[in-house]
């Protein structure tokens, strides 16, 4: 979804796919990569040598400056000169809480999202052609790339800013933080929701959308 802006860097999360347009204006050779510098240097970076340059490839550090999803969207409510949020849509709210459960030393973590690890997680049931907003609620101490099958959503808020305008299908929610995302039921069929980190989904961290009727 075109988000048109000008950045420095681009933060990712799994899943999560950029379509970034350079003006190659800036003739030698650089490196393109992570900002990190020890992930960086092992491996996560390719060169960018423009023709007829050599030499060693030049890696500039971005600017340190703060970076999350809504300096790409609108502020809700920004015409009015408040930060009025984006009205409730009709289907109400859906809270969605993530916990990381104990599972004791020698075993892996589980999952849970309202308290319950998949398959035994509640479904979310939603009508077709409703709206509804989606609040994350992450109670644990890790960011948590969520990801919605066979829809678009829009984030309204994110981390306590309201915004409007992102439309995504993976959002990253930061530790601790709450994220609302709002969306229309208009692909009817069964639909995972999930963590897209694979040890999470796999340990309990994945509920169903279910139409109903
Ligand atoms: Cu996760």
């Amino acid at each position: 979804m075109p988000v048109p802006r000008e950045v420095d860097a681009i933060e990712m999360g799994p899943a999560e796919r950029v379509d970034a347009v350079v003006t190659m204006n800036q003739p030698g050779v650089w490196i393109l990569g992570e900002a990190n510098d020890r992930i960086r240097n092992a491996g996560l970076g390719i060169v960018v040598e423009y023709a007829n340059r050599n030499g060693a490839p030049q890696w500039t550090a971005p600017p340190d400056t703060a970076w999350d999803y809504t300096i790409f969207g609108q502020k809700a409510g920004q015409q009015a000169g408040q930060q009025a949020k984006t009205p409730e849509p009709a289907g109400g709210v859906v809270p969605l809480v993530f916990r990381k459960k104990f599972a004791g030393n020698r075993w892996v973590d589980h999952w849970t999202i309202n308290g319950k690890s998949f398959p035994k997680t509640d479904p979310i049931h939603v009508r077709a052609n409703s709206r509804y907003r989606l609040r994350f609620d992450n109670q644990s101490d890790e960011a948590h790339p969520v990801h919605l099958h066979r829809h678009t959503f829009e984030l309204t808020r994110f981390a306590g800013k309201a915004t409007a305008g992102v439309l995504k299908d993976v959002v990253v929610v930061p530790a601790r933080k709450q994220v609302e995302v709002d969306f229309t039921a208009d692909n009817p069929g069964p639909t995972l929701f999930h963590c897209h980190q694979q040890l999470h989904m796999d340990y309990g961290f994945m509920t169903m959308v279910q139409y109903q009727g």
